[in-house]
């Protein structure tokens, strides 16, 4: 930590360039999951820098859940979070897939509403400019955590009143016949911009998955399209493949 280098290079603001230095350490093994940060006056006079600007490094380091405060031991290096394994050969509910691996659920309203749909969603639903879609917008945590950020969009007559919705989407069309068994997902990747990133309490910039899915009931016809914004620290997309015989 001592300012030689690393800091005569800086870009950016002192905390930041600190921040980065510590998670550097971190990445290098040389702080190890568990361990503890030296305190802030310690780091303050190594790094011949203020006591302000050290603790706005560490909060960002605890923003970014790389560093946890416990209360009164100070700051510990976190565990890598586990990451949420979604099968890309089930077709499955963010509900389902949390409950399968003991997680409760919670989602955050943003939008819930009925109103035309765009040219993208008549096309993709097969649907004419005068009808209407149910709209769906939401934040979708696990055990309290921001997953992701999702806006589902159905055409009216398979979800006539989206207030119906309290958890899981895919309950309700089970429970009205209209599961889809069918999907096609599209995932790439982004970087998460800062009204997003804000929503799912990650530092903006860093990366993210973005999902598309379309999904289909058994005659073919298209009832869901949703575009998803994944937290990329917390969600694996898994494959299976086979070799065709
Ligand atoms: C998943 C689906 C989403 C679907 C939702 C239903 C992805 C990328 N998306 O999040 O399309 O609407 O599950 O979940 O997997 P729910 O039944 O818990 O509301």
């Amino acid at each position: 930590l001592r300012p030689g280098e690393w800091l005569s290079k800086k870009t950016g603001p002192l905390y930041a360039v600190l921040s980065r230095r510590i998670e550097k350490g971190i990445e290098q093994g040389l702080l190890l999951p568990g361990h503890s940060l030296p305190a802030e006056r310690e780091i303050a006079e190594l790094a011949e820098l203020s006591r302000v600007t050290v603790r706005k490094a560490i909060q960002e380091l605890v923003k970014k859940g790389v560093v946890e405060q416990r209360q009164g031991s100070g700051s510990f290096v976190r565990e890598p979070a586990s990451k949420v394994e979604q099968s890309l050969s089930h077709l499955t509910s963010f509900t389902e897939d949390m409950l399968a691996r003991g997680l409760k659920t919670s989602s955050n309203w943003l939008e819930r509403e009925i109103r035309h749909p765009s040219p993208d969603e008549i096309l993709t639903l097969g649907l004419s400019a005068s009808g209407h879609v149910a709209c769906l917008h939401r934040l979708r945590e696990a055990n309290g955590q921001p997953m992701a950020l999702e806006r589902a969009v159905l055409p009216v007559d398979i979800l006539p009143d989206p207030e119906e919705v309290k958890s899981s989407l895919y309950d309700i069309l089970e429970r009205n016949g209209n599961r889809p068994v069918r999907a096609v997902q599209k995932i790439s990747a982004v970087n998460l911009e800062a009204p997003q990133a804000e929503l799912l309490g990650v530092t903006p910039g860093i990366a993210g998955l973005s999902i598309q899915r379309i999904s289909y009931l058994q005659s073919g016809r298209a009832i869901e399209y949703t575009k998803s914004l994944y937290r990329g620290d917390t969600y694996d997309f898994v494959a299976e493949m086979s070799f065709p015989r």
